[in-house]
Formats: C-alpha cells, structure tokens, sequence
C-alpha cells in the first residue's frame, strides 16, 4: 500500500485547445521521471464510459441539457469508482483530459444550467474526487475551430453549438479559474506545441518536485 494518494493532473480548454497534444507530452515527460503515470480521458476511459461517449457526441440526438449534465456525470462515475479513484488509491500520476470542469464549464455555463447545480451532480460521481492541479488551455474560439477544421474530421454535436455556445463556456472556465488559482493554471495555447509542453511542465514544477 502506497503511503500518499497519487496525483490527479487535468487538461481542461475549448475543443480544439490542443489537450491531446499536451496530454501526450506530459506522458512521455512524467514517464521519463518514472514516474507511474495513467493516462485517462473524458468523456470513456471504460468501456461504459465509452459508449456514453458516442451518445453525447451523436449529432442525430437532442438531449435536454439536464439530460446531457447526467450522461457526462454517469461516464464520470463509472470512470471514477472502476479505475480512477483505486489508482489514486494505488499512489498513480492520473493525468485526465477533461474532468468536473468541463461539466462546469460547458453544461453550467454553456447550457446555462449554472455552476451549483452541475456541482452537485459532480458530487455524486466523484465522491468529491478534486485534481491536485489543472491546466487550462486558453486558446481563442476561431484558433480551436480552425485546427479542428484542418484535421478534417466530421464535427460532433457540441462542436456544431454556435459562438456564444463557446464564449459562455470560455466565461465560465475564466471563472472557474479565478476562484481557485491555487488549483488551476492558465495557459497560452496559441503558442506552439513545444511551448505549451514547456509552459505546462514549469506549471506542474512544484507539485513534481514534491513527488
Ligand atoms: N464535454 C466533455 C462536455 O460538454 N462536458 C463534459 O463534462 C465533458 C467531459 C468531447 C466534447 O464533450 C464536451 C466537450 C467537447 O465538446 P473532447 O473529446 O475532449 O470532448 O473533444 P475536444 O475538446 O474537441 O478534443 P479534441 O481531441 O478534438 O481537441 P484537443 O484534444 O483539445 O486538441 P488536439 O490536441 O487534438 O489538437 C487539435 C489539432 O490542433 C493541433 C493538433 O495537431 C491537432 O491537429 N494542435 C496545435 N496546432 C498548433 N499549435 C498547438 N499548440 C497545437 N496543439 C494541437
């Protein structure tokens, strides 16, 4: 039995931010450290999480909003009881693309369901699971779309949601991240990848150094 929890670190930004990118240099950096790290996404990770992933993304369905707040926190409890709190548990470095923010973000802001109600849905899933540091991407609407737009794939229903969709999203994070700016760290995303690696890496300097 490990002596402390592990480390909870999420990527959190608009679509398009570039957390993937950043998510795959922080593996490779964290792993060079030896560190024992667990890469993780929202919303899947499990298989039931998965398949709530291909939900939500369908562009043929309409689901209420408060229907949608559900199914992302459904993904994130199933996430959370099967894998993510036991390696915690196990004294793991989880690294997590997209987590309760999100849900904070684009259902409480974008969805305009408002940051307490989603809260405590968020409550529920996680069994108040918080990350020990999250890294915002902060990266303009038009840059995140024109990139997923250059990748050529087929757009999800949230990325068909139009620009005020994304700018309330934006608010939210923004406020989010204020209130807790021990927890999050904001970052430029329209630099370039190696950049943002680097930005990311001294944002996470202390709580590296503390092992
Ligand atoms: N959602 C999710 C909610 O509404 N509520 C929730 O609770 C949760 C968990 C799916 C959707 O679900 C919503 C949010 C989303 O709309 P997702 O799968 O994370 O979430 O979808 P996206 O955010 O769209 O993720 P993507 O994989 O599409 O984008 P990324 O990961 O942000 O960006 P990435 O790294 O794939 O990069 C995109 C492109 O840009 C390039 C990359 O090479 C790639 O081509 N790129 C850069 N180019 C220039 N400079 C950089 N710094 C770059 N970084 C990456």
């Amino acid at each position: 039995m490990p002596d402390r929890r592990g480390r909870l670190i999420t990527i959190e930004g608009l679509d398009g931010s570039g957390k993937t990118t950043l998510a795959d240099g922080l593996e490779a950096a964290l792993l060079d450290r030896d560190l024992p790290v667990l890469r993780l996404r929202e919303p899947g990770g499990v298989v039931l999480s998965e398949r709530i992933r291909d939900l939500v993304a369908d562009p043929g369905l309409a689901p209420h909003p408060r229907t949608e707040a559900l199914l992302f926190a459904a993904a994130r409890a199933q996430l959370c009881a099967e894998v993510l709190l036991p390696a915690l548990e196990d004294g793991r470095w989880v690294l997590l693309d997209r987590f309760v923010d999100s849900s904070l973000a684009y259902q409480g802001g974008g969805r305009g369901l408002g940051l307490d109600v989603v809260a405590r849905i968020n409550e529920l899933a996680t069994t108040g699971c918080r990350p020990d540091r999250t890294l915002l991407l902060r990266v303009s609407r038009a840059s995140g779309r024109r990139r997923l737009l250059a990748r050529g794939e087929e757009q999800d229903r949230m990325e068909r949601e139009d620009d005020a969709f994304f700018s309330r999203v934006e608010q939210a994070y923004d406020a989010l991240a204020t209130g807790e700016p021990e927890r999050f760290r904001t970052l430029d995303a329209h630099k370039d990848a190696a950049q943002v690696l680097t930005d990311a890496l001294d944002a996470l300097a202390d709580i590296l150094q503390a092992g």
